[in-house]
């Protein structure tokens, strides 16, 4: 029997995974899970504590160890995915010059029109493709580096990127730390910005142009790794790490290391459906076979992040899952205990649906804390009284998310020209039921729920392939997964 591990970091917990694979089905199990969030530091900025989750991490693997002795698996691959968009500084010593900061910091607050202003957000869609978010890498990059020469104080900043010589984004710093190679992996390569969607390299124009928007970035293409594509070795466990899990020299492969590139990878799709990637956040859209880079496609603020195998994710960030899990955590700290979740969505399933929508996806709602009065607060500026109770504000959310799906999927339909016939809601939101249900209704379209581990999937899927354990393009990754898990449907209407 063959194995392979995959690492997955999601904002709210770190997974890893033995994936058992026999050519024909895959089998995952989980040997490690461990919590992860944003820690606010000393001076109030939004981190990531990475060596918790480092930790995490060597716990893992050696349980996957343990695991794969004890059923007779032979571990040949691990591969590594997290989230999007940040990235850990490396010093001259190949140290990490600070804990990496999160996404939802507000330090990129107004930084992308500053940007805009020099670099139009049409210059940058032509290359990157990417849609607006506060918050992309280079929006992050520019927020953390003096406005002096490189090197120099100069203003602003934060100092870190001044001592930086090499910037990996998440899951190849992990990489690096399990094997001491640094790449740059293009699927989350792909999310920062600084890349051209149609050839999938760094885009010298782009970093050119930023470079003279904020001096202090100095050669930034000097601190760029060189890209691998998914399926590439990186390199084997270091002697310490080898030690510290008990595993032997094993390769660790670049997987399709953005989560969402992972997950899609393991939709099981077929005909035109579209997908819907809900965690944290809900990544709705279709794979293409190249970006869609039009003016429309702009206005609509789509993405054409890439994919696996020369693919595009065409897709549009709705806010998710996370407005829910923030009012659960406000309201488990109001009453000292934790929330019943399923007897919340019970509840919320009994609510009358519709009585109004929010817009889930403005910006107010990015950052942590306070969600129950800020949600609230939306729907009273809608002039709608709403029962004071948990599950009509739950429901109310999970109507939102459900109709911001639905106009996603419908505006990328016909941005893209294609006819969509079903959705697919992979990730834990596929076993949310409401959500699903509300979806479907939504979308006027029948939703296929599952795989519920779908990024996990991934990942293993395309080191099994990479090692020849599985062969075949997408379709065949995809026929793997369908033998390997239980799909749930739910019809367009009720
Ligand atoms: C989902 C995800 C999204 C990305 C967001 C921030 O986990 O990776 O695709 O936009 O997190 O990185």
């Amino acid at each position: 029997m063959t194995g392979f591990v995959a690492v997955d970091l999601g904002a709210t917990s770190g997974r890893v995974m033995l994936g058992v694979v026999d050519g024909r089905r895959a089998e995952l199990v989980e040997c490690g899970r461990f919590p992860n969030g944003p820690v606010t530091d000393d001076r109030g900025a939004l981190r990531w504590d990475v060596q918790a989750l480092w930790r995490g991490i060597v716990d893992g693997l050696r349980s996957a160890g343990d695991v794969a002795r004890e059923r007779g698996v032979e571990i040949r691959g691990i591969g590594v995915d997290s989230w999007a968009v940040d990235y850990g500084l490396l010093d001259a010593a190949g140290e990490l010059v600070a804990d990496p900061h999160c996404y939802r910091d507000p330090r990129t607050d107004g930084v992308a029109d500053e940007v805009y202003r020099q670099i139009p957000f049409a210059d940058h869609y032509a290359v990157n493709g990417l849609q607006h978010l506060p918050f992309t890498t280079e929006f992050q990059l520019v927020a953390g580096a003096s406005t002096g020469s490189a090197g120099s104080a100069g203003g602003g900043g934060d100092g870190e990127w001044g001592k930086a010589e090499q910037l990996l984004l998440l899951p190849d710093l992990v990489t690096y730390w399990l094997t001491g190679r640094r790449v740059a992996e293009v699927t989350n390569a792909s999310t920062t910005g600084l890349l051209d969607a149609r050839s999938r390299t760094w885009s010298t124009e782009l970093l050119d142009r930023l470079a003279a928007v904020r001096p202090g970035l100095g050669a930034l293409r000097d601190r760029l790794p060189e890209l691998v594509e998914p399926g590439a070795v990186v390199g084997h466990l270091l002697p310490e790490v080898r030690e510290a899990t008990g595993l032997g020299e094993v390769p660790v492969l670049a997987v399709a290391s953005h989560d969402t590139a992972s997950a899609v990878a393991a939709a099981p799709l077929g005909g035109s459906a579209a997908y819907v990637s809900s965690g944290t956040w809900s990544l709705v859209g279709l794979e293409l076979p190249a970006p869609v880079l039009t003016e429309a496609s702009r206005a609509a603020n789509f993405t054409n992040e890439l994919g696996l195998d020369g693919t595009v994710r065409y897709l549009r960030n709705v806010m998710g899952l996370w407005v829910l899990d923030e009012c659960v955590r406000a309201w488990a700290a109001e009453d000292g205990a934790p929330v019943d979740l399923p007897g919340l969505l019970a509840a919320a399933a009994t609510e009358p649906g519709g009585r109004c929508l929010v817009d889930v996806d403005g910006d107010e709602f990015l950052a942590p804390g306070d969600m129950p009065r800020r949600v609230a607060e939306a729907v009273a500026r809608l002039g709608i009284e709403l029962p004071d109770r948990r599950s009509a504000l739950a429901r109310v959310i999970l109507d939102s998310l459900a109709a911001a799906s639905a106009r996603a999927i419908a505006e990328a339909s016909s941005l893209a020209g294609v006819v969509v016939d079903a959705v697919h809601v992979v990730g834990g939101g596929s076993q949310n039921e409401l959500l699903c249900r509300l979806t479907a209704e939504a979308a006027g379209l029948p939703v296929v729920a599952g795989p519920v581990e779908a990024t996990a999937l991934g990942n293993v899927l395309v080191q099994a392939r990479a090692v020849g354990v599985v062969s075949g393009g997408l379709t065949a990754l995809r026929d793997v997964v369908r033998a390997s898990v239980t799909l749930r449907r739910y019809a367009a209407v009720s």
